[in-house]
């Protein structure tokens, strides 16, 4: 942890206008950390420690964000509210690059968006504006001219986090994998993995497209206006190549799912269809002129693998003795296993129902 005037320090190392009044913890993501920087000038900032632990090329990751914004700002040019519909980055004021490092670690300052709100739940009304941008976020990117790369390689690759599950339990660092319910889970996980992993398959096969995708599409990552209006998707450490699927089920596994993704009460999950009809609409509007047959047929496919893939992931974790997600008490992976698998058996009893509505858009 750095202390106040650490921080500050960094902050300063970036070109930003005025006196830095305050800095203060913002935010409650699960990988970097994030603090508002208050100032006497026109603008707040947000300074993020990058978490290269997780994020190895920090350069390749900063490359995709500095083209993919600045792809987005020559496309709204002409939005009068354009600094509100796409983050800003401050270039460090000695290398001229939007991050900064002392060779440990790495980070970086935006400007803050003023006026504008997160929200960790949604309604059916949200929920089709969040399929409304996420559509046309990556519609603005279909063009892009620049060669991005994968920030974390084969993120959302399936059969990577499975044979990654596969390798914490021939591994059992933490001692956990007798327990009788960590078997229970594992048979059950395993009864699908074939199933979930036809992505990778299709991919190979040369029928399934990349695509220049958000890749954590949580109801969070999206700012509103102080009127509900949708203005710019943020967190954009993961966008890269991915499959379409990622953006569609990610946004469902979090908005879809009846309680938070960590809610102990299991019996209380459920996968919401009048999120999924509101999401597939707007999504449908503002993506369906470039989603190719296959990829449309297969979104209820993705709203089942994001769950099972969350769950895979959360379960490895538990397992390694908790090293990836920061955690709030011992057993909390373990906690979002079981949420995240209720979710995901709950979305396939689901996908007939997913099927029918797609085909009558
Ligand atoms: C991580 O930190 P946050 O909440 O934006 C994770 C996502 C998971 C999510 C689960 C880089 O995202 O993939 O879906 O936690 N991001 C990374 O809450 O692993
Ligand atoms: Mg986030």
């Amino acid at each position: 942890m750095k202390t106040p005037e650490q921080l500050q320090a960094i902050a300063s190392r970036f070109a930003i206008q005025g006196n830095i009044l305050d800095i203060k913890p913002l935010g409650n993501g699960l990988i970097n950390d994030t603090y508002l920087v208050v100032t006497d000038g026109p603008d707040h900032y947000v300074l993020q420690r990058i978490n290269n632990a997780i994020f190895q090329d920090v350069e390749l990751l900063q490359h995709n964000i500095d083209c993919a914004t600045a792809h987005i700002r020559r496309k709204l040019a002409d939005d009068p509210d354009i600094d509100r519909k796409v983050l800003t980055f401050i270039p460090c004021t000695a290398t001229g690059k939007t991050y900064w490092t002392d060779g440990q670690t790495y980070w970086r300052v935006s400007v803050f968006i003023k006026d504008a709100y997160t929200y960790e739940t949604v309604n059916p009304e949200y929920s089709y504006y969040c399929g409304k941008a996420f559509g046309a976020f990556e519609a603005l990117l279909a063009d892009i001219p620049d060669t991005l790369g994968e920030t974390i390689p084969d993120f959302h690759n399936m059969e990577l986090r499975a044979r990654q599950l596969r390798e914490a339990v021939a591994a059992d660092p933490a001692g956990r994998v007798a327990e009788p319910e960590v078997q229970a889970i594992l048979q059950d996980l395993q009864a699908y993995e074939e199933e979930m992993c036809k992505a990778e398959r299709m991919y190979r096969e040369g029928i399934l497209p990349k695509r220049i995708c958000h890749c954590d599409t949580k109801v969070n990552n999206m700012m509103f206006d102080a009127d509900g209006n949708i203005l710019c998707v943020i967190d954009l450490d993961t966008l890269m190549p991915s499959f379409v699927f990622s953006d569609f089920g990610d946004f469902l596994r979090t908005a879809a799912n009846t309680v938070a993704e960590d809610d102990p009460a299991v019996d209380r999950v459920d996968f919401r269809m009048d999120i999924f009809e509101a999401f597939a609409k707007g999504y449908l509007e503002s993506a369906g002129a470039f989603l190719t047959p296959v990829e449309k047929e297969n979104l209820p496919y993705a709203a089942c693998l994001f769950p099972y893939m969350q769950a895979v992931r959360f379960f490895a974790d538990y397992i390694n003795g908790d090293t990836y997600y920061k955690i709030k008490y011992p057993d909390h992976n373990l906690v979002r296993t079981r949420n995240q698998v209720a979710l995901f058996h709950a979305a396939l009893a689901k996908v007939p129902a997913m099927k029918a509505y797609i085909d009558s858009l």
